[in-house]
């Protein structure tokens, strides 16, 4: 079935770090819409903004301690209503990120409910007496220690699966659920098009919050097993678009680590009713604590080759593969020393012409790359502090963990925006809230526009190849020389119209044969080395497209 959202490009904006329109060197919801004619000119049609809301930022913003305020380093509510106007104007869409598997401690609701045991607000969050003078489980949290803080107030614990300002919402209790529907119809009557829905995979826990299994007696044990995609989670689901979601002509995205494609149906068959996309970590988790290495070609063939199967003619994949919580695609899986502008072109080519609706998330259009950290001083994210705290526990040398989190901390997407060579990179005229990464003067937006072989101009070049052809939008996914441990080669087919990706994902030649894949009767429509010279032969991250 054809849908808006199927057609569109969505492009993910981290609002502290794309740009600052006052010079307090933190980006603002005046900086988005100074660059929605960037955006538009790349060919934008969907952008979903991190959170934006009120939040003492302790998890810089996923942290909400009012649903209908902007938080005021980003701005003001005119400045919000000014962006979405200039956003619809332009023939774009805007999403927002609901975080309601949590709020901020400093969310009055959370204040009513830590302020006596018997507040008409007490179960709308998850209370627990001790045991034994400690936590009620041993549960450990998404970012390290326990998920239970104690208050000393009226004597009890709370869960927070995230950070300890972070307490989780308890989706059992139905009063609580329709408060945040009336905020998300609030939002939606204001005229948003759809939410990318946050941790959607932890809303339901275990109901008996139970110990977890502890082989290794750790302190805290790994959690995941009692809420992550529990069972019950699209229960939840279904309340929330009965009550709000499928009365809107909307695009919603969950955020689903933890879904296989053996069950992704469930969440976005079209007659479900449930979510439009799901965005599902199988091929960037692949699985932790290696996950900063880059994979074999095998591994990504199985995982993007299951979910485009699982999903064809019954419902639609969530294309990415960078966000605000992972690392730079060309650092994890590319090669940033000898083929950076390859490499870079060749992944985008990869995911993008998939089946399914591609995000870029911000400066992935220009091949960011990750960023260098010389201390613990250098870094922001509070899961990258509690991690540090960790490992420094368990013995290991500060340059083991400098390495560790360089791999994997959520700090390298988080830099700012580069925007041009100017000082600061031209996010910003004043100090910026987190340091510029130091190769902005080689990668950056004003640069690259003027380059037409950049990576910002091969995008440009994927998103116009896509808007035209219906086939890279709506064609069937075949997967092509699956053996070959080098190419990723696939094809997409509408009717009698054919088009063939190809890329090689390593930094040497690749070769393959005639027999293995015929190319008679195709040409060449969108390629990254500036001409085509042998055809079954691909440079170093070289990525091809032909049609048939
Ligand atoms: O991330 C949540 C998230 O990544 C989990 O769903 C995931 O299962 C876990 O990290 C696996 O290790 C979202 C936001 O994207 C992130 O920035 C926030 O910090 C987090 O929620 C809390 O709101
Ligand atoms: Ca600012």
């Amino acid at each position: 079935m054809a849908n808006w959202w199927k057609e569109a490009v969505a492009y993910q904006i981290y609002p502290r770090s794309f740009k600052d329109s006052n010079g307090d060197g933190i980006g603002d919801l005046n900086g988005i819409t100074e660059k929605l004619d960037y955006l538009e000119d790349l060919g934008i049609d969907l952008i979903w903004i991190c959170p934006m809301y009120k939040s003492p930022n302790d998890d810089n913003g996923y942290d909400i301690s009012d649903y209908q305020q902007i938080m005021a380093e980003f701005g003001t509510m005119e400045d919000f209503d000014r962006l979405l106007a200039g956003v619809h104007e332009r023939g774009m869409r805007l999403i927002i990120d609901l975080v309601v598997n949590h709020t901020s401690d400093e969310h009055p609701w959370f204040l009513e409910s830590r302020s006596s045991r018997d507040n008409p607000k007490r179960d709308w969050y998850i209370w627990r007496d001790g045991r034994n003078g400690a936590e009620p489980n041993n549960w450990e949290g998404i970012f390290k220690g326990s998920a239970w803080e104690f208050d000393p107030l009226t004597e009890q614990y709370f869960l927070h699966l995230f950070t300890c300002r972070q307490p989780d919402l308890n989706w059992e209790n139905h009063d609580m659920r329709a408060a945040v529907y009336d905020m998300m119809r609030w939002w939606l009557d204001k005229g948003i098009d759809g939410f990318r829905i946050d941790a959607i995979a932890h809303m339901k826990k275990e109901p008996r919050l139970a110990d977890v299994p502890n082989p290794d007696k750790l302190r805290y044990a790994p959690s995941m097993k009692s809420h992550l995609n529990y069972d019950g989670l699209l229960d939840y689901v279904d309340d929330m678009s009965r009550n709000v979601l499928k009365h809107y002509d909307i695009v919603t995205v969950g955020e689903m680590n933890g879904l296989f494609a053996d069950r992704a149906e469930e969440w976005v068959g079209e007659h479900r009713n449930r979510l439009s996309m799901v965005f599902q970590f199988e091929h960037v988790r692949l699985w932790e604590p290696e996950e900063g290495l880059r994979p074999e070609p095998a591994v990504l063939k199985k995982i993007f080759t299951a979910w485009q199967e699982a999903l064809e003619g019954k419902g639609w994949n969530a294309l990415y593969v960078e966000n605000h919580d992972l690392t730079r695609i060309t650092s994890r899986w590319g090669d940033t020393e000898h083929h950076w502008r390859e490499s870079a072109t060749c992944i985008a080519a990869l995911y993008f012409l998939m089946q399914g609706t591609p995000f870029i998330y911000q400066g992935q259009e220009i091949g960011m790359t990750n960023t260098r950290f010389g201390g613990i001083e250098d870094f922001d994210d509070v899961s990258a502090k509690n991690m540090w705290r960790e490992l420094a526990a368990q013995g290991r040398s500060e340059e083991e963990i400098i390495a560790f989190l360089t791999n994997t901390g959520r700090d390298n997407s988080r830099t700012p925006m580069q925007w041009n060579t100017w000082p600061n990179a031209g996010f910003s005229d004043g100090e910026p809230w987190f340091q510029v990464n130091a190769n902005y003067e080689m990668i950056n937006v004003a640069t690259q526009q003027q380059d037409p072989n950049s990576v910002l101009n091969f995008y440009r070049a994927l998103i116009q190849l896509r808007r035209q052809e219906r086939t890279l939008i709506y064609g069937r996914y075949a997967l092509e020389l699956p053996q070959h441990e080098q190419i990723y080669a696939y094809r997409r087919e509408l009717a009698e119209d054919t088009f063939l990706v190809l890329c090689n994902m390593s930094s040497k030649a690749a070769n393959w044969s005639e027999i293995e894949l015929s190319l008679k009767g195709a040409h060449c429509v969108l390629g990254n080395y500036p001409q085509v010279d042998e055809d079954y032969r691909l440079h170093a991250w070289e990525t091809r497209v032909y049609r048939f």
